[in-house]
């Protein structure tokens, strides 16, 4: 039909033109126009998911640093405290006088259209929609400004009244005595000069982390590095587009000890799940696979579908047959508040669930979670010692942060997983794991940071 923009799509949808194309009908019409209604209702047309913000900032920075003059450049702004999205990129740079910096940034080929032009101060839309603000600094201010516009403004409003308690003004441009600067090069000099150590951008949301640096109660956060192994992903026997071989030979090359093979059970028939028979060959080949792999060991695991029931989508034998079973729900998203708790409750209760794989259900700006009681639901995961999951797929990051930190409260282990269809998407683990930073996640509360030995214990002592 030609159309090349959202806009043009609901214009068609509405004027009930899609129907006449061979196997379109009314009913997909009805499903374009209500999923175009939910990306308004959930702002997408504002926000982007962090990783597509990540390919269009972390281009755009290394073509910044390669210019003449320029010192430092960094994304600083909610990208750099790892929301899940963004709403525009804010980029720092520290650059010589007569670095050509900001004419280069407006010159940049992906600029669709500058928005404000200044030596100091930029803004230009890429062709991707993305926004994106430059301010130039010097050396002298650039840790004040990488703090100023790292933010939240509601970190940064306390910070600056610690500021004035010492006697001191914060401001992008540096901590000063009167008028005199006595500090903003680093960010260092800038906790520093209120009393604190540096804090990761990640908890900088006015969530207690002033109060926690104070007391030397800062979390240690997980990092990428200390994650051994990746606990969902698919193949091609069900909807994953690479073969058992080649997930397990890419998660080897990544340095991998573990990673668990978690394809779908048969009630997900669009993708064409597993059944018990699909299981059990499934488990005979990654049998074989483990006796020819040197360093990796594959788990053999399945990701079961949570029915509308609360039951589980395969037979008792084949669940403890298996080393690994996630369960999560792909159906039903819009059961009333009580019965979808009910659901997951009934599921967790099941002895052979080792994780609850993506806990909401949401997807960023298409699908809002699911109603349900999470406090009790996570309660729920702690007392029988499930493991819960934060899904690394960018659009999914579930749980999110502040579920993250509950769950941490209620000494929950975290299971960071990529839910890897490709080679390619075992990348993920990043999101997943800045995700779980900004839920004050320790790497002590992650079941995959732990040595496969020590890892299979605690799937063990969650079999009850
Ligand atoms: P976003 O872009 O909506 O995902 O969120 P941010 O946090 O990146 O917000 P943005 O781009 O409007 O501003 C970047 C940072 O600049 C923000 O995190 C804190 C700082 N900032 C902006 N406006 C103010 C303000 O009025 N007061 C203070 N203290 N800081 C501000
Ligand atoms: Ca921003
Ligand atoms: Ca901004
Ligand atoms: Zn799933």
């Amino acid at each position: 039909m030609g159309i090349t923009s959202l806009t043009q799509l609901e214009r068609a949808a509405r004027s009930k033109r899609i129907r006449e194309i061979r196997g379109f009908g009314a009913k997909t019409e009805e499903r374009i126009l209500e999923e175009l209604q939910a990306r308004v209702a959930a702002g997408a047309e504002h926000r982007v998911a962090r990783a597509v913000a990540a390919q269009y900032g972390e281009a755009l920075l290394r073509y910044l640093r390669a210019v003449p003059g320029v010192r430092q450049a960094d994304i600083a702004g909610s990208f750099r405290r790892c929301r899940d999205t963004v709403g525009d990129l804010d980029i720092l740079v520290d650059a010589e006088r007569a670095s050509p910096v900001a004419g280069r940034f407006a010159a940049y080929p992906e600029v669709e259209r500058v928005l404000e032009h200044g030596a100091t101060r930029s803004s230009v839309r890429l062709r991707s929609g993305i926004q994106v603000d430059l301010r130039v600094l010097p050396a002298k201010s650039y840790g004040s400004g990488l703090h100023y516009f790292t933010g939240s403004k509601a970190h940064n409003i306390a910070v600056r009244r610690l500021g004035q308690q010492h006697g001191l003004k914060i401001n992008e441009y540096g901590v000063f005595r009167g008028r005199r600067q006595v500090g903003g090069r680093t960010e260092d000099e800038v906790f520093g000069a209120v009393g604190l150590p540096w804090i990761p951008p990640e908890l900088r949301e006015d969530r207690g982390e002033l109060d926690a640096a104070r007391e030397g109660r800062l979390p240690r956060l997980v990092t990428l590095a200390s994650i051994r192994g990746d606990l969902q992903m698919h193949t091609t026997e069900s909807d994953g587009r690479e073969t058992l071989d080649a997930m397990a030979a890419a998660a080897e090359a990544m340095g991998y000890e573990y990673i668990a093979v978690t394809d779908h059970s048969p009630a997900l028939r669009m993708v064409r799940g597993l059944d018990r028979a699909g299981f059990r060959r499934q488990m005979t080949r990654i049998d074989r696979l483990n006796a020819r792999l040197a360093k990796l060991t594959v788990l053999r695991g399945a990701e079961v579908d949570i029915r509308p029931d609360g039951s589980l989508d395969l037979d008792d034998a084949t669940l403890d047959a298996l080393d690994l079973v996630v369960v999560s729900v792909h159906s039903k998203f819009d059961l009333p508040e009580p019965q979808q708790t009910a659901r997951i409750l009934k599921a967790l209760a099941h002895p052979a669930v080792d994780v609850l794989g993506h806990p909401t259900g949401r997807l960023l700006g298409r699908r809002p979670a699911m109603r349900l009681d999470l406090d009790r639901i996570l309660r729920e995961a702690a007392d029988r010692g499930v493991l819960v999951e934060v899904n690394a797929q960018p659009e999914r990051l579930d749980l999110d942060d502040l579920a993250c930190r509950a769950a941490v409260n209620l000494g929950i282990k975290l299971v960071i997983s990529t839910d890897a269809h490709s080679m390619a998407e075992l990348r993920f683990m990043r999101w997943g794991v800045d995700q779980a930073r900004r839920g004050w996640v320790r790497k002590a509360d992650v079941a995959n940071t732990r040595p496969l030995e020590r890892l299979l214990e605690l799937l063990h002592a969650g079999r009850h």
